[in-house]
């Protein structure tokens, strides 16, 4: 009657949206969720997190943390008195999974930029050690270059809205001829609309500018921003019947690929 959720920082808006999905569904299916929060130090914190779960006798965890495929593995073999399923691991990792295609929305984002006339892009992903944030920039680069394309820039944020504006601010001083950024998520681009305005460059008239995650607060960015969308809801809701599922009928652990769409609204042009 317990199901355990181990998430990465619920400062960032889209585990904290997970989070509430993944709880309202429980309930609903009348189990309780204990939280667990990791801190900076991923891999040694999980198995602590795990452990602190274990320790109020949870045996279903859903793991809302970047990691490598090996790494989940390594979870998984690690904890073989408990069923996990992963939300943040490459979508054909062999472990238990709910996860979003991380190419169909980046590649309906560049061309959908390519076909509003933008050549040069830059692009401003997530963390080096995030799994879904090379996907989404490897997407992003492969779709460039099937239009013949190469960035004019390429950098890392670290999720947040601060990160996104430092790294406008840097493209503007190190590389500023684009006319298109595509940002790994929309709290960076929270940042990146703060900076572009308080410089005076105008959105999307010398800018376009597109998020990704569509979490509730990107349509009132100013401009409302053009993001890909990812139902995080309905991961949480996903995440839980699948892992119910599975630990009921233990041949029913069923993966699944979430799709991402973009949702244009006023930020490019
Ligand atoms: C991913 C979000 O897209 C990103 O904005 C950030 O919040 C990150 O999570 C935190 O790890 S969504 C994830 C399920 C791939």
């Amino acid at each position: 009657t317990t199901l355990g959720l181990v998430t990465t920082s619920l400062a960032l808006h889209a585990p904290s949206q997970v989070a509430a999905a993944v709880k309202r569904y429980a309930n609903a299916a009348d189990y309780q969720v204990l939280i667990a929060m990791i801190d900076e130090n991923v891999n040694q914190s999980l198995q602590n997190c795990i452990n602190e779960l274990k320790s109020q006798r949870v045996d279903k965890v859903i793991i809302n943390v970047p990691l490598e495929s090996s790494d989940a593995e390594r979870i998984v073999q690690e904890n073989d008195d408990i069923l996990c399923l992963f939300l943040d691991v490459d979508p054909y990792s062999a472990v238990f999974n709910v996860s979003f295609n991380p190419a169909d929305g980046t590649r309906a984002s560049v061309k959908y930029l390519y076909e509003q006339g933008h050549r040069e892009f830059a692009l401003l992903a997530g963390p080096e050690e995030s799994v879904s944030a090379n996907l989404r920039l490897k997407s992003w680069l492969d779709t460039l270059e099937s239009y013949r394309l190469k960035p004019v820039s390429v950098s890392h944020g670290n999720w947040d809205a601060q990160s996104g504006y430092n790294g406008v601010l840097q493209l503007l001083r190190e590389a500023p001829e684009f006319s298109a950024l595509l940002v790994g998520n929309d709290q960076m681009a929270l940042g990146v609309l703060s900076a572009l305005h308080q410089r005076g460059v105008a959105v999307p008239g010398q800018i376009s500018v597109i998020g990704y995650d569509d979490t509730y607060e990107s349509a009132f960015f100013h401009p409302a921003l053009t993001t890909v969308s990812l139902d995080l809801d309905l991961q949480g809701k996903e995440a839980v019947a699948r892992l119910l599922l599975a630990s009921e009928q233990d041949e029913q652990r069923s993966s699944s690929i979430l799709p991402a769409k973009l949702v244009v609204r006023s930020s490019t042009g």
